[in-house]
């Protein structure tokens, strides 16, 4: 058994009991009330899901396993030549709870080498979409594909006990996980670089597999370590997190459930806003020549896009209400490695002038800057100018912690997800029933 595999399975059993008490001696205990305006708000604030994989405070910011991004980006081990921690490291963090030790870092490393390999009909699917087909329909489908591979449908099918059902899919999501640097890297292949493409190095960790498949250079290794980590996870209400876990809840298998999580992040109001951070920017770029904007010229633009009715993309959470930890953790990044980049002078300009905007605007309830805000123009200074590609990017991290959330939620032997839906008739009722009692 891996090292990863018997630290989860302690970790299970001690999990499972925690689980069952509260269940059934706390079950009736009441956690939060539910508004009228809530329900019609898109369920804001309302306490209803459970996860230990990580937890978002508005103000702090997201926490892994209780670390926060510093303190992980401290802690985990790190490849010798590199500023940035191991993939893999997260992988074992987030699964376990644990820091892992080097020798646990080179396990899942192992784990995923073996798992690598792609099956011939993904490289087919892909070659067969249409053009000016988005990257990200074509991962959500080469993952789709995938489900023909599944090691828990097979055992489902056998007629596994329930408190087994997080084996087959831990295997599944680690054949999964392993597999998706070269899905995107073939899809970005196929639609920018006429299909050339280097083939897997066996040696090398995920993210420098991920940077030497792309053919870019070092730091892109780095860049890759810090975007698949702070792309993980951000507790299981987001719209992507959420989405894999409510058709994983059907027993849907994990090929399934990520392609439906790929979807979710396709929108742009959720992943797809680092692209249309980096559209925005171009198109004010040109619009200024390529020169860089004066402030009021910025401004102007701001309240341009504003009054035409668009959001500004990288600006506002649902959750959040201070700037993202995320966004400064690669605006340190940026500052370090990319401080002339005439991409990133406009994204700090931004940086400064966006949320005073927002403020006066009066809508948005977080005029600060989110982890979409800043991603972009990392990758394209490193060369990935293919902004439609940049969801991708935060697909492959996203699945890190969604897969992570399905292989608990299937050991805590969560059912169904079903919530109850009310009509707008039974809502006036309750609203008039609460005033005349008033
Ligand atoms: N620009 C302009 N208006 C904004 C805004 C922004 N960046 N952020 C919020 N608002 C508006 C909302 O559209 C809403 O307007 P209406 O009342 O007319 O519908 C109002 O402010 C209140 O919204 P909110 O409660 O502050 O924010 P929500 O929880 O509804 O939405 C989010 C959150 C992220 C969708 C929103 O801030 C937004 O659209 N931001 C721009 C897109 C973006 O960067 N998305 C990526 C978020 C991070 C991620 O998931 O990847």
């Amino acid at each position: 058994m891996s090292l990863l595999k018997e630290k989860l399975t302690e970790k299970i059993e001690i999990w499972r009991p925690r689980i069952k008490t509260l269940a059934t001696q706390y079950g009736e205990t009441v956690i939060d009330q539910v508004t009228i305006g809530q329900v019609i708000g898109g369920m804001r604030g309302i306490r209803s899901l459970i996860t230990d994989i990580s937890y978002l405070d508005p103000n702090e910011g997201i926490r892994y396993r209780g670390y926060t991004l510093e303190e992980v980006f401290q802690k985990l081990p790190k490849p010798a030549d590199a500023e940035m921690p191991y993939v893999e490291g997260l992988v074992f963090l987030l699964l376990t709870g644990d820091i892992p030790t080097e020798d646990e870092v080179n396990d899942v490393m192992d784990e995923f080498r073996k798992r690598r390999i792609l099956p011939r009909y993904v490289y087919e699917v892909i070659d067969a979409f249409p053009e000016n087909s988005h990257p990200m329909a074509i991962f959500s489908t080469a993952i789709l594909t995938m489900s023909r591979e599944s090691f828990f449908n097979v055992k489902y099918q056998a007629g596994i006990p329930k408190t087994d059902y997080w084996e087959p899919t831990f295997e599944d999501a680690l054949n999964l996980l392993a597999k998706l640097p070269s899905i995107a890297a073939y899809i970005y292949a196929k639609l920018y670089r006429n299909g050339k493409m280097a083939p897997c190095n066996p040696e090398l960790d995920m993210a420098g597999n991920f940077a030497h498949m792309m053919g870019i250079n070092k730091p892109y290794d780095d860049v890759s370590r810090l975007h698949f980590i702070l792309h993980a996870d951000h507790e299981s209400g987001n719209v992507s997190a959420h989405a894999g876990h409510l058709v994983a809840s059907s027993l849907s298998d994990i090929y399934l459930s990520i392609s439906a999580m790929i979807n979710a992040l396709a929108g742009p109001l959720h992943g797809l806003a680092n692209q249309e951070v980096l559209k925005w920017l171009h198109a004010l770029r040109e619009k200024m020549g390529c020169g860089i904007p004066t402030d009021d010229e910025m401004r102007q633009f701001v309240w341009d896009t504003l009054n035409s009715g668009l959001v500004i993309p990288g600006f506002g959470h649902a959750v959040l209400r201070k700037t993202d930890p995320r966004y400064m953790l690669q605006r340190e990044f940026s500052l370090k490695h990319l401080p002339d980049n005439p991409i990133f002078k406009y994204v700090d300009k931004l940086y400064h002038l966006v949320p005073p905007i927002l403020e006066e605007h009066g809508k948005a309830k977080n005029p600060w800057p989110n982890v979409d805000a800043q991603s972009g123009v990392i990758q394209w200074h490193y060369g990935v100018k293919e902004y439609e590609f940049y969801t991708v990017l935060f697909g492959i991290g996203r699945a890190i912690g969604v897969t992570a959330n399905i292989i608990w939620d299937r050991a805590l032997g969560y059912p169904l997800e079903r919530p109850k839906s009310l009509t707008t008739q039974m809502l006036e009722d309750l609203a008039h029933k609460y005033s005349s009692a008033l």
